[in-house]
């Protein structure tokens, strides 16, 4: 039954195809009754009147079957991420697994090098359950290691390479890392935090690619091991065996979302909910083993180390990476590696759009981009300039236990239930407070599911009997408990919070509106408020301070203000725009701040984000003082002119 629940459709507006749906699940329903008989009888008449729906209902059920009957397989088999790999390579040894800039490596390679990998530290006494943690940009070793790792049950952590500081060390702390491995590129910013007690006795591995070795200026972090240099000495070893004792259940990734309160937080990737990210995609989005994907999203997050990755790693796909996104060299990066396929996120597609046209913008072959955050407004435009004939644009949160997927080319929406099953879909839309996020309960106390057009947060169900909804949760148990809720819609069920609005058209798509106040996305990152607010407070002296995003036209996602009270006006902006420097990653630096003499709240003391929100920056109407960070990371008054070009989205941001 899940099986047809979880059907994608090639057509929109597929009402005859949800009629049979119905009448299936009616026939399954009363299975012996004449009443079901009647039902599919009913919808199967409506359908052959259009023998489109018959072919679509065909093929998507195949897909869907194969799908799931694939990671039925897998976890009946026990075969983790490494051991499904092992069978691709004895399938396609020679293939391009990865390629980035000159380098092409095969699947064999990578074989052989995560076998080094795992011998390696299985050699330096790592065992199963003990984590690593993983600092260090994009290059195909980034997965070769935590491949390698795996084999002999070690997770690894996932660390965000653009953290610095307190969220880094907080990142590596709550991962509870027995090593660090760091890229020579990062050794900086791991400098700057390794005298602190917590991470102090730490063995550090560091690795370094050709280039960086011959610089004159290489060296190695103080006590460090040079990885690189081990790796090339390390015989390759056969570790069937090790990998045999690991289980789908075990722990693959730690992933850091920063969820929707506080730091950031390590969400659990077990071998499984790889598998079921990676695949659902993979099969949601009819990709094959032929396709070449271009991904220049970084390897830690979701989008790119499991959802990209993965259709090399299940599928046999190859992986084109590039080390960061640039719009001047991604047609031409698509062109030159004859890619098929390729992930975006709205930030990328819209630095895209702005580049000036060119020939190259549609000589290339892709068949398909996907991704999250398209926005509506350029969606259309976007697919008709550089000439892409599929967008597939999916919903589903790290931690989150449930995908959509909007295989339909629907612009702007991010995902499909078909209205009919969505009493049975894991997946739902609850009514809540629009200012806090806080469900709603009616008289007994339980939540209502809203209607098309309402908007409500978006809870997937949990159910730890199946694989595809377990809810793995976060490393650290506390941080799991809070985004569950329990008696939703009967006594003891219970549902993951995914701490999104979402709107749900008449159709059964699915659309964003906004997150709930505790975190917004900037460029391509979540960034959580509290924790800018702690620092922000920090920093100019334990004043009051609140930090949410503002829409600014023609720019994805949210960039973050800040509201501190300051009835004297005595926050020394100098002072400020050094402790934000040093204290946030650029993504999370709030690019305005407004000083005040009071924030108002609500009737439960709530500070009241979502009209501070609203008012934004627009200097015509707020009269208190309203600071912006300059190009050289400097807060000064927001004036006239910069206020228009931001209006106008001519401010290059
Ligand atoms: C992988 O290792 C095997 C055996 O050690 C070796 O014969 C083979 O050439 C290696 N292949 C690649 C692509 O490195
Ligand atoms: C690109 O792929 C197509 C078919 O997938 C193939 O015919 C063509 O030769 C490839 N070109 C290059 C440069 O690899
Ligand atoms: C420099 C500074 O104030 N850092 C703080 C940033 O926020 C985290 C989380 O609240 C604090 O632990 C840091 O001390």
């Amino acid at each position: 039954m899940q099986i047809l629940l979880e059907l994608n459709f090639k057509q929109r507006n597929s009402t005859r195809l949800v009629i049979l749906i119905f009448g299936l699940l009616a026939f399954i329903a009363f299975k012996d009754s004449t009443k079901g008989c009647l039902f599919l009888g009913a919808a199967l008449a409506l359908m052959f009147r259009n023998p489109t729906y018959v072919y679509a209902f065909g093929t998507t059920v195949k897909r869907d079957i194969i799908m799931n009957l694939f990671i039925m397989l897998m976890e009946r088999k026990q075969w983790t991420i490494a051991r499904i790999f092992q069978e691709r390579v004895k399938k396609q040894p020679k293939k391009p697994c990865f390629i980035m800039d000159d380098r092409s490596l095969s699947f064999q390679w990578i074989e052989n090098y995560t076998n080094k990998v795992g011998a390696y530290f299985k050699a330096q006494g790592l065992k199963h359950g003990d984590c690593v943690a993983l600092i260090m940009e994009t290059r195909p070793e980034y997965v070769c290691l935590w491949l390698g790792l795996s084999k002999i049950g070690v997770v690894t952590a996932l660390i965000n390479s653009n953290l610095r500081r307190d969220t880094l060390l907080h990142s590596i702390k709550v991962a509870k890392a027995n090593i660090i491995i760091v890229g020579t590129e990062l050794s900086k910013a791991l400098e700057e935090i390794y005298d602190e007690v917590d991470i102090k006795t730490l063995p550090i591995y560091q690795f370094s690619d050709e280039e960086q070795r011959d610089n004159d200026n290489f060296k190695l972090f103080k006590g460090a091991v040079d990885l690189t240099a081990a790796l090339e000495l390390q015989p390759i070893e056969d570790l069937s065996a090790d990998i045999a004792a690991c289980s789908t259940k075990d722990k693959l990734l730690f992933v850091y979302t920063s969820g929707t309160t506080g730091l950031p937080k390590a969400a659990v990737i077990n071998n499984l909910r790889y598998l079921f990210m990676a695949s659902g995609i993979h099969h949601m989005l009819s990709l094959n083993a032929g396709d070449i994907i271009y991904t220049a999203l970084p390897l830690y997050h979701t989008a790119g180390g499991i959802v990209g990755v993965g259709n090399a790693l299940i599928h046999g796909c190859t992986i084109v990476m590039r080390k960061k996104f640039s719009a001047s060299n991604f047609w031409k990066d698509c062109i030159k590696y004859n890619c098929t396929v390729a992930q975006y996120i709205g930030e990328l597609c819209r630095y895209l759009l702005s580049t000036s046209p060119k020939p190259e913008d549609t000589q290339h072959r892709l068949r398909l981009m996907y991704g999250n955050g398209l926005r509506p407004q350029i969606w259309s435009q976007f697919v008709s300039r550089f000439n892409i004939p599929n967008i597939g644009e999916v919903y589903g949160s790290t931690e989150g236990n449930s995908n959509l997927a909007n295989v339909a080319n629907q612009v702007g929406a991010v995902g499909f239930v078909p209205l009919i099953a969505r009493y049975f879909y894991p997946v739902q839309i609850i009514k809540c407070d629009e200012e806090t996020g806080e469900p709603i309960r009616n008289a007994n106390g339980y939540c209502q599911r809203c209607s098309p057009g309402e908007t409500g947060l978006l809870v997937g169900k949990v159910n730890p009997k199946r694989a595809v909804t377990a809810f793995n949760g976060y490393a650290d148990r506390e941080a799991s408990e809070k985004k569950l809720l329990r008696n939703v819609f009967r006594s003891e069920d219970i549902f993951f919070n995914s701490g999104d609005m979402v709107v749900v058209d008449i159709l059964g798509y699915f659309y964003f509106k906004d997150r709930t106040g505790d975190t917004f996305r900037w460029r391509g990152e979540n960034v959580a408020t509290q924790e800018v607010e702690a620092n922000i407070t920090n920093v100019i002296g334990l004043k009051d301070c609140v930090v949410y995003g503002v829409d600014i036209p023609y720019v994805e996602g949210k960039a973050g203000m800040a509201a501190i009270v300051d009835p004297d006006r005595k926050v020394d902006m100098q002072h400020l725009s050094a402790g934000v420097r040093g204290s946030l990653p650029a993504y999370a630096r709030p690019l305005f701040i407004r000083l005040m003499n009071d924030i108002p709240r609500t009737a439960t003391f709530k500070l009241k984000k979502i009209e501070l929100s609203r008012e934004a920056f627009d200097i015509r109407r707020i009269k208190d003082p309203i600071y912006y960070l300059n190009k050289d990371g400097i807060y000064r008054f927001l004036s006239e002119e910069q206020f228009e070009d931001i209006l106008q989205g001519k401010a290059g941001l």
